[in-house]
This record gives structure tokens, sequence and C-alpha cells, in this order.
């Protein structure tokens, strides 16, 4: 392997940890807890995980077995940076415990339990990865575990390796696996239990319990920073629109956490456009009043920040995307017997209702050639797909040249697109996530160590010194609700959206008025790793404005 010298010093920075980790662990238990909703349904089918109590960890004598055991490691769905450091403090935790504990990670995500395709992991691996970005060590993909055969096949594959506990890291939807697995385990007396780890760049995976999923804060600060650069060139150039899609699947806490980094002239919110109950068109025209009102002051340039997920949130959309899910899934053969995308698209419209048929007919090819577009396998639109940017610059250009007809707008209007995603999962991850990531790995290590399953790792009061943060388990049950997915109900982790009763929000909407109209900018520049703390370590603006 080829090293930065960037690589090479970060290998030996040592992550810091929760005090309660540094020595001997003791577990305190909370209350029992019950799921966020449904609560009837989700005991019903996780009768033998339903209802654990929170764990603390607190610094006293430890119950974990020093007995020698395996454990077997999965990174599940998109990358985030951090990943190889939660894997290292699940490694050392283990060796620390017992040096005689074997750890091999499953290749390529979930599919690798399933295909006993792994790697043990040694300290000479280890060393090469820590504090580096990327999942590369092993590996991630998107296979969703969710047949009796898979699980007992993955089941298999642990005992002739000698495995006792599974670490999941994932998202909302694999770590829903993970606790579906989990509850058949225990169901089975098998002996091999299921923790889990909240990884995601969307942050979209948190709850009271826990503040953030790893990866958010370093993929937006490299967003903010590139969305930093951008502003700077156009108040320098003072002659483009930027308009700028942000990856985050549904939720906009990306485009949120960026817009309060960098402070540009408009951010979509989605949640805030479907609570309006807004349409495409009111959407355009919000941003094109902006764009006049800066005309008129000589300003003939801009950002806009706009969530990939943002198509799902107009009420319209929504629906339409809702009926289509649900036709795609029953109808799939049939639809993939079809070969052009109108021979799709008349297909599907024949089936939509009256309502939706209209609204399908009415969109331009691009848009309905990429709703038709395979589902991930969890049953989600690929919005990473739509080009939602391009749509809103056409729709915004057109307004204006209305309004320029009508004498509302005398500027000039040129755009740019950009769509920041993949540039900002495998980032090196900020000293925040290098020891976020290690703490919930090691969190993992004594879950396993104390026989737990069905857990959550959780660390929290993260606005904190890492000395200072709170670490233990969650069950994975007091997260879930009932949802649809691929045309039935199902017991999925509750997906956290933007709230706008919350304090990040308000914060931008207390600023954007004056952002919309003065050229605001903030250019936070690049991730820093070594230097002052006030530069260096701090968390991001969305839990700053959380823990006020
Ligand atoms: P996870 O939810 O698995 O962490 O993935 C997040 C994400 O980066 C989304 O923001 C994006 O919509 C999607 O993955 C893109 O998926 P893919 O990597 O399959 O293109």
């Amino acid at each position: 392997m080829i090293k930065s010298p960037l690589q090479i010093a970060r290998e030996s920075y040592s992550p810091k940890l929760p005090k309660a980790l540094n020595g001997s662990v003791k577990l305190v238990d909370g209350k029992n807890t019950e799921s966020v909703a449904d609560q009837d349904d989700i005991k019903k089918l996780f009768p033998n995980t339903y209802g654990m109590p929170v764990i603390t960890f607190e610094e006293g004598e430890s119950s974990a077995t020093t007995e020698a055991i395996g454990v077997g490691l999965i990174l599940s769905g998109g990358q985030a940076p951090g990943g190889h450091n939660v894997i290292s403090g699940i490694y050392d935790g283990l060796k620390k415990l017992n040096p005689a504990n074997k750890v091999y990670g499953f290749l390529g995500g979930p599919g690798g339990l399933v295909d006993n395709d792994y790697l043990e992991l040694t300290d000479e691996i280890i060393n090469h990865y820590r504090n580096t970005g990327g999942f590369d060590i092993i590996g991630s993909g998107r296979t969703k575990l969710e047949e009796t055969a898979q699980f007992d096949q993955g089941l298999e594959n642990c005992k002739a390796l000698g495995i006792k506990a599974l670490v999941i890291i994932g998202g909302d939807d694999s770590n829903t696996n993970a606790c579906v697995l989990a509850e058949y385990y225990k169901q089975k007396d098998s002996g091999v239990q299921v923790i889990g780890c909240p990884k995601t760049i969307d942050g979209d995976l948190k709850n009271e319990m826990i503040e953030t999923s790893f990866g958010f804060d370093t993929a937006c600060k490299v967003y903010s920073e590139l969305i930093g650069n951008i502003q700077r060139d156009a108040n320098s150039a003072k002659k483009y629109w930027h308009f700028i899609k942000l990856m985050g699947r549904s939720a906009s806490h990306i485009g949120l956490e960026c817009a309060l980094q960098t402070q540009p002239n408009v951010t979509i919110i989605s949640e805030e456009v479907e609570a309006k109950n807004m349409s495409l068109d009111q959407v355009v025209e919000d941003i094109a009043q902006v764009v006049a009102k800066r005309a008129a002051k000589g300003e003939n340039f801009g950002t806009v920040l706009i969530p990939e997920g943002l198509v799902e949130f107009i009420p319209a959309m929504k629906k339409l995307i809702a009926e289509l899910n649900d036709l795609l899934a029953e109808n799939e053969k049939e639809v993939n017997t079809l070969e052009t995308n109108s021979e799709k698209r008349g297909y599907l419209t024949a089936k939509l209702s009256a309502e939706m048929a209209e609204v399908f007919k009415s969109l331009p090819n691009g848009i309905a050639n990429q709703l038709m577009l395979d589902r991930d396998p969890h049953g989600n639109v690929q919005v990473s797909l739509i080009e939602t940017e391009k749509l809103l610059i056409d729709m915004v250009k057109a307004k204006l040249k209305k309004m320029k007809k009508a004498g509302e707008y005398t500027g000039k209007f040129s755009s740019q697109g950009h769509f920041f995603g993949y540039e900002g999962r495998c980032a090196a991850p900020s000293n925040f996530d290098a020891d976020y990531c290690y703490s919930l790995g090691y969190t993992a290590s004594v879950l396993i160590a104390e026989g737990k399953t069905g857990y959550m790792a959780s660390v929290r009061n993260l606005t904190k010194p890492a000395d200072q943060w709170l670490a233990g388990g969650v069950p994975v049950t007091m997260m879930m609700n009932m949802e649809k997915r691929h045309g039935h109900m199902k017991p999925v982790i509750q997906k956290a959206l933007v709230l706008l009763d919350g304090a990040p929000f308000k914060a931008l909407v207390a600023k954007r008025e004056d952002w919309a109209e003065n050229t605001k900018y903030v250019y936070p520049g690049p991730i820093q790793y070594f230097g002052p703390t006030e530069v260096c370590d701090l968390p991001t603006k969305t839990l700053i404005e959380e823990s006020k």
C-alpha cells in the first residue's frame, strides 16, 4: 500500500476514549424500554429482544467474559468516514480482553456472511487502516439479509469459525436487519450475539440515545469546504449561480449542517417543503425571487443548496413515488420485460391512479425515467441518481424569462450544477469522527464481552471533550416502528428527519433572509487534523445547536 505523508502521520494518532472505557468497565442497567411507536406489533415480532434496558458504562468492576471468542464484522451500505476506526476500536477492545480473541471481517457487506467470504484481521492489517477513510479494509455492500435461509447459512459459517458475536456497522436499514438477526439467533438459542453500530453520512440515524451517526461530521466538513470554495469563486467572478445538490437520501440534515457552516443564499429543506405542502413550482418561485432581489443589487451570482431527496418530499411527487414503489414491487417481472423507458412509462401510467397518472405524464422525460429506476435492496428510490439540480436550474431559468417579460427581473442568469456526495463519504475521518468511531467500536467490544445481543453501541454527550462522553448500549427495538416497504408493513428503525421545531433548523430560519439578499458567505477551508483544538476538534453545528 502506497501511503501519503498525511496517512503516515495519521497512523500514529491515538483516538480519545470516554473515561469509562479506559479501564475496567461496569455495566449499569437503566429502565426497561418501549419502541418509539407500534409497541404491540414490535413486541410480537421481537419477543426475545423487546423491552431490554438501556445500558450505561461506568468505571468499575467488569463481569465480561475473558474466555477467548471469535467476532465477525460486517460493513453495510454506503461508505462513511471512520468505519476503519470502528473496526480498530472493536479489535483493540477485544484483544485487550484476551489477546487470543479472533476478529474476522466478512467481505463485501452482509453477503460475505452468507457466502462465507472473510478475512481474519491481524495487527499488521489493522495498523495500515487506523484513522483512514473508506471501507476498503473489508469492503461494504447492500445485500439485505432477510431470508431465514440466509440467517441459517450465516449461523453455520459463524459456528465453523468459532464466532460468538457479529457486529453490523450500518445505517437504519442495516441495523433493522441486525435486530431481526439478533432476534432469530436468540430465539434459536444459537449462542451468536448481534450488535449494531450507527453509521451513515446522512445523519438520519439518531434519537435521544444516538446523538449522531458516524461519518456525518467529516462528510459535512468536506462538503462545506467545497461549498465555501465555490462561494469564494462565485464572489470573485460574480457571474454564476451555483446549484449544489447534496447527498443525504431522504433527510436534509447534510444540507442544513452545510448551510450553517457556509451561509449560502438559498437552502432548501425537504421537510419544510413537505410541511408547507409546497409544489415544485413554489420551490422554483422562491429561488427565482432571491435571484431577482440579488440582481436588483447588481449581484448576479449566488449559491443554492438542494437536498438530494427533495422530489420525494414534494407532496404530489411523494404520492406518485409511493404508488410507483408499490407498482414496481408488484409488477417487477412485467416491467423488466419492457425494453424502452417510454414503454415502461406507458405501462405504469395505465396502472397509476387517475390523479397520479396526470402528475407522471406532466414530468419531463429525464425525471420520469429516473423515478422508474430500480429501487435499492431496501425498497428506497435511488435519489442520488435523480438530477434535481439540473431540473431546478431549467425551471428557474424559465421562470426568470417570464419575470423578465413582465419587467420583474433585469439581471443575467448563468448557472452551474454540482452534486456532492461521493466526494465526502471516504474522506479521512476528522478528529471527531476518528474518536467517536473508535469509541463506538470499543463500546461494541464491551457489549459483546458482556454477552449482550440486539443492542446498538451508543456514545453520547458529544459536544463535551471525549473523556466526558457517555458510552453504553441501546436496545434496537427501542428505535423501531412499522413502515410500508416493498408494498408490506415491516418493522424498521424510525428515520430521523430534520425537525422543524429543532434548534438547528431554527438557527437557519433566523438568518436565511439576511443570507439570501446579502453576501455573507463563510469559507470553512479543509478539515484540520493537527493544530489548535478550537480548529481541529469541533463537532458539527447541528450537535452544538441541539445541545444548547
Ligand atoms: P447509507 O444510508 O447506507 O449510509 O448510504 C447513504 C448514501 O450515501 C446516501 O446519502 C445516498 O443516497 C446513497 O448512499 C447512495 O448509494 P450508493 O452508494 O449505492 O450509490
